[in-house]
């Protein structure tokens, strides 16, 4: 059962921020793209930790791409176009003699808006950016948590030696207490519930299993926020449907009356990123009740179906208030954009999918 397209409210001044609105972190880089911010609430205003991917200039007979090294500088490695050793067909990574590299290195910056719509970076706080060989290729996708007066920052830390899960805290957003990695590679798209159930902390997030079983929403549980277990699987792929190859958790879930809502990203084999949403029990959120079988939105705009990476929408990250859920998101992996659903209609497609099933 899809969502009425009218109940789809995007921003009109979309995309809101371009990469020509960031300045580079130094004058040897170039913003290339801003992608998938984290969003909270903070000192009376609407903050995003956006993503921002920079790379170097490229020239016609190179490749250039950056890593930090181990002192946390940026330094480049350049390939030969022609070389046969490297394959370089996908924008956002290429191979080289068997090892992967990204063609962009990712940081966190923070800006923040009185109306939700119009963003500057303030003064006093500083970029984030990836430190030691866990981070050597950036840091992305970070959903912010926020629990009484502390902030959960969940990111996904990228190397060489794979992709996985970090936690970051703070409750001023000048000082971060770094965790370290609490979900080892494979795994992304992490999001800690704002609240505790039965006394326990619980997380989504998207281990991916390359023999058995697939790219799927897993749900943790914790005492502490840095040891996760009791593992289970909450969705998996479907097959010939628009989340048939991979599916990952947005931010963190909604408390509403009808369970635990959760805007999730799943993508097709043709790397179409939609939207959908999980409805999971209130108290026993391993509990599917409910899931969208048609998108809640698809790319349809001209900046999500052309860009750095097209037909691309991808959240994790929202603020909400009363019924209205107001989403930020990546478009074409490019730019930022804006829109505004509401939870009852959300929460009614929902309960029509499940009498459907
Ligand atoms: C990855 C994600 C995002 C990105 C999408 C689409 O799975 O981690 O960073 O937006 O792919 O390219």
């Amino acid at each position: 059962m899809s969502i009425n397209t009218a109940f789809v409210k995007r921003a009109l001044a979309n995309p809101i921020l371009r990469p020509r609105d960031i300045n580079p972190s130094s004058e040897n880089m170039i913003v290339e793209c801003l992608l998938n911010p984290g969003v909270f609430v903070f000192d009376n205003k609407i903050w995003l930790l956006l993503r921002v991917a920079e790379r170097t200039k490229q020239t016609d007979e190179q490749i250039t791409v950056p890593i930090y090294n181990e002192q946390g500088q940026v330094e480049f490695i350049s390939f030969k176009k022609k070389d046969p050793l490297l394959q370089a067909t996908d924008p956002r990574v290429l191979n080289y003699d068997g090892k992967d590299y990204l063609t962009t290195i990712s940081h966190l910056r923070l800006v923040c808006s009185d109306d939700g719509k119009n963003f500057y970076e303030p003064e006093g706080y500083k970029p984030i950016y990836g430190q030691g060989q866990l981070e050597e290729y950036g840091i992305e996708d970070c959903r912010v948590t926020q629990i009484g007066k502390t902030y959960l920052l969940t990111y996904t830390m990228v190397s060489s030696l794979g992709v996985g899960v970090g936690l970051m805290q703070t409750t001023d957003w000048k000082v971060f207490e770094r965790q370290g990695m609490i979900f080892p590679p494979h795994n992304k798209d992490c999001a800690i519930f704002p609240d505790k159930i039965k006394g326990k902390y619980y997380a989504l997030h998207r281990p991916s299993s390359p023999q058995l079983g697939g790219n799927y929403i897993w749900l943790a549980e914790s005492n502490d926020l840095i040891h996760w277990g009791n593992n289970k699987c909450i969705a998996t792929t479907r097959k010939g449907e628009w989340d048939s190859a991979r599916l990952g958790a947005g931010a963190a879930p909604i408390k509403t009356s009808e369970g635990w809502l959760e805007i999730y990203h799943g993508a097709d084999e043709k790397h179409r990123y939609c939207l959908g949403a999980l409805l999971l029990d209130l108290y026993n959120p391993s509990k599917v009740i409910a899931r969208s079988k048609e998108p809640i939105m698809v790319p349809e705009a001209e900046y999500e179906l052309t860009g750095f990476f097209g037909n691309v929408i991808f959240t994790n990250g929202h603020y909400v208030d009363e019924d209205i859920i107001h989403i930020y998101y990546g478009a074409s992996d490019e730019v930022i954009c804006q829109v505004d659903f509401s939870i009852k209609n959300i929460l009614n497609s929902l309960l029509k999918a499940k009498s459907c099933l």
